[in-house]
This record gives structure tokens, sequence and C-alpha cells, in this order.
């Protein structure tokens, strides 16, 4: 009590769609190449298990997410932009968009923004976190579906909350790593347990 609980909220996976936009792009400009269904995925990086298919393929997966318009058209997750608004409204709470950019940053810093303002509203632009290294960033829960978030930072304040995600649903991970299977899933108890 008393005090005011921050939440860390990843973007890609998490909020918007970004391994069903990619699966759509890809085929779309590369018909005749195969392609790794969302079921067969594994791993977080796309474009290592692109290039464990067929060589060439890392750098055309690169393509898709390097290309305008990539990142503005991702489709929201089901449920994710009305839990981030319901939880920027709590009580003692506090929530923030914490992503990391690509470092190709021709289009995607600038529609990470526009892709929030567009499914989030103007005001929610405040709350946005653009960082390569989450483990500088404070706050008592990070909700991501990356299953190793590391950088500068050994001991991170943050609790890192698995988000499911198609790369890593068949991932055992350890008996104290709590997961968010979906927005439908009780993410108002996680936050409430970590308000003491
Ligand atoms: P985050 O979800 O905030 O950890 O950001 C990771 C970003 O990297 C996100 O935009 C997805 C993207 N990404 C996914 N797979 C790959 C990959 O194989 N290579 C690169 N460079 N980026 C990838």
């Amino acid at each position: 009590s008393g005090k005011r609980l921050r939440v860390l909220v990843d973007m890609d996976g998490v909020l918007a769609d970004f391994e069903g936009g990619f699966l759509k792009k890809y085929r779309a400009r590369y018909p005749e190449d195969p392609y790794i269904t969302l079921e067969d995925r594994r791993g977080f990086w796309v474009s290592t298990q692109y290039g464990q298919l067929r060589s060439d393929l890392c750098e055309k997966a690169i393509s898709i997410w390097e290309s305008k318009d990539f990142f503005i058209e991702l489709e929201p997750l089901p449920g994710g932009v009305e839990a981030l608004k319901e939880m920027a409204k709590m009580d003692n709470t506090d929530v923030f968009i914490c992503t990391s950019p690509i470092k190709h940053y021709t289009h995607c810093p600038y529609e990470k923004y526009a892709w929030v303002e567009k499914n989030l509203g103007h005001d929610f632009l405040e709350q946005v976190i653009l960082t390569r290294d989450k483990t500088v960033i404070t706050g008592d829960i990070l909700i991501d579906d990356k299953p190793d978030i590391l950088g500068v930072e050994p001991k991170p304040t943050w609790e890192h909350i698995l988000f499911t995600a198609c790369h890593n649903k068949h991932l055992s991970v350890s008996p104290s790593q709590t997961r968010l299977l979906s927005w439908s899933d009780d993410w108002r108890a996680i936050l409430d347990s970590k308000r003491q």
C-alpha cells in the first residue's frame, strides 16, 4: 500500500502481432519460397530459424521488417489495447510500453510511435520507452515474450512475466517464472501480487 506499481509492457509479440504480420508479408513477397508456420516457430529470432530452413531466407526474412509500413500495419493482439487502457486508469499504477527498435532505423522508431497513437491514442505517446537494453529501465513488472532479457544491468529491478507467443509456448521455463498466457489470462492478479 502507498507505493505505486510500475508496469513495463513490450510491444512486438505482446501488443502488436509481429509474427502474424511477418508471415503474411513474407508469403506475399516471396510466394515461391518455403516458410515456417506459426505452429512450427521455435526460438525468438525469426531470421535464425529461416536461415536454418535455407541460408538465403535469413536476409529475405530481415527484408520484411526493414520495409516501410511493416510496423505501423501490425494488427493489435487480442485484448492488449483494452488491457493497457484499463491498466493506465488503475489507481497507483504507471504503465509504460517498453520496446526495442530494430537497428535499421529508417522506419521502425517512427512507426512504433505512430502505432501507439493509432491504437492507444495520442496521450499514450507519453508512455513510450524505446530502448535496446531493457535491463537499465526500472519497473516492478516487465511483460515480454522474449525468454531471455539481458543487458548491462545484471540485476534488473523488474520481474519478467513471460507472455506466451508461438515461439516460446513449448519452452519449459523455470518454476519461478510467471507466464501470462494471453490478455484473457489474469493479468490483474499478477499486478496485485506485486503491490504489497
Ligand atoms: P522486443 O520485442 O522489444 O524485444 O524487440 C525485438 C525486435 O526484434 C522486434 O521488433 C522483433 C524483432 N525481431 C524478431 N526476430 C528478429 C530477428 O531475427 N532479427 C532481428 N534483427 N530482429 C528480429
